[in-house]
């Protein structure tokens, strides 16, 4: 006589999780970059100019029962002391009180003081997932093994992931990694949520992006953003928008020879707005000089700085 098999249960549905992950390192190695690969849509500014992340930004995603809340940061100061490098510090500590995981990104191969700096701050109580990033930069591929096992005499690192933010698979891969160290609780936003912030301070970001990537290293990095009027009028929206720079000079480069440098800041900043907003946009861009603005907590908050 054979025994019929146990009828098989459907399993019971796994339990919500959810969890919020830093991301942090020094300038430039490509955290937002990362943020906006693991959200599957741009949320965070990028260029290839250090510090150009300035505001803790969430970015959300969820898979199957999992919701991974990012937080992007800017990347730690250690250079400069101005009133608008202690705002950045103080966003990155400020986040880092909150997470549940931190991930540490640092160019794969490298580890400068820069980085040590940033390692240094991480709090000894919270798993730390070393990123190294800009892997497909590496040329010599069997250097990477001892590089990383320094890296791991350096802290108790919870794990190693060389990846290359730019590759969609790693980063896909990156998910399974990070979904253990959610804790098992309810969803923090909506399942198709992909960010805390508003469409008025991601209009502010596009445009500084593209003065970012359109200005040479000639523009100091204490440049910012404001929206000065933001009208809706059907299924146009009529923005006025200024750039606010530090002195003369610098409102000479960015309008360019005949405004053309200027032109093209607001046309290719016009052109991602209409994209995000699946909508007709109309741009007027100016320029203003605030001296000193960078270094008064007064303009910096005045500016949307925490
Ligand atoms: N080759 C390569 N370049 C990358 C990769 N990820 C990011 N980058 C580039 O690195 C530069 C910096 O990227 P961001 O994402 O702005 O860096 P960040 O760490 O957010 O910089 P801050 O906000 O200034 O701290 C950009 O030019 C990116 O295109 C990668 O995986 N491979
Ligand atoms: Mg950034």
């Amino acid at each position: 006589m054979t025994v019929p098999p146990p009828a098989t249960e459907a399993a019971p549905p796994a339990p919500q999780r959810c969890g919020l992950i830093a991301i942090v390192g020094r300038p430039n190695v490509g955290k937002s970059t990362l943020l906006n690969a693991l959200v599957g849509q741009k949320v965070s500014i990028t260029s290839d100019k250090a510090q150009t992340t300035r505001h803790r930004i969430t970015g959300v995603r969820t898979v199957d029962e999992a919701q991974f809340v990012f937080v992007d940061t800017p990347g730690f100061q250690t250079k400069h002391n101005a009133a608008l490098n202690r705002n950045l510090n103080r966003t990155v500590h400020g986040v880092l009180a909150d997470v549940d995981l931190v991930l540490f990104v640092v160019e794969a191969g490298r580890f400068g003081l820069d980085d040590a700096k940033v390692l240094a701050l991480l709090p000894e109580d919270k798993p730390v997932v070393l990123v190294a990033n800009k892997l497909d930069a590496v040329h010599r591929r069997a250097e990477l093994a001892p590089w990383l096992k320094g890296m791991a005499e350096r802290r108790n690192f919870a794990e190693f992931v060389p990846l290359s933010a730019k590759k969609e698979a790693d980063v896909t891969r990156l998910f399974k990694i990070l979904k253990p160290y959610l804790p098992e609780q309810g969803w923090f936003y909506e399942e198709d949520a992909l960010t805390d912030r508003s469409e008025k301070f991601l209009a502010s970001e596009i445009i500084r992006e593209k003065l970012f990537r359109l200005t040479g290293d000639e523009l100091p990095y204490t440049s910012t953003v404001v929206i000065d009027k933001w009208e809706d009028e059907g299924e146009l929206r009529r923005i006025s928008a200024s750039i606010i720079v530090e002195r003369d000079a610098h409102k000479g480069m960015i309008i360019g020879q005949g405004g053309e440098r200027l032109k093209r800041i607001g046309s290719e900043s016009r052109q991602e707005l209409e994209h995000l907003m699946d909508g007709r946009v109309f741009l007027e861009l100016w320029v203003k000089v605030r001296s000193g603005w960078a270094d008064s907590e007064e303009h910096l908050r005045s500016y949307g700085y925490e």
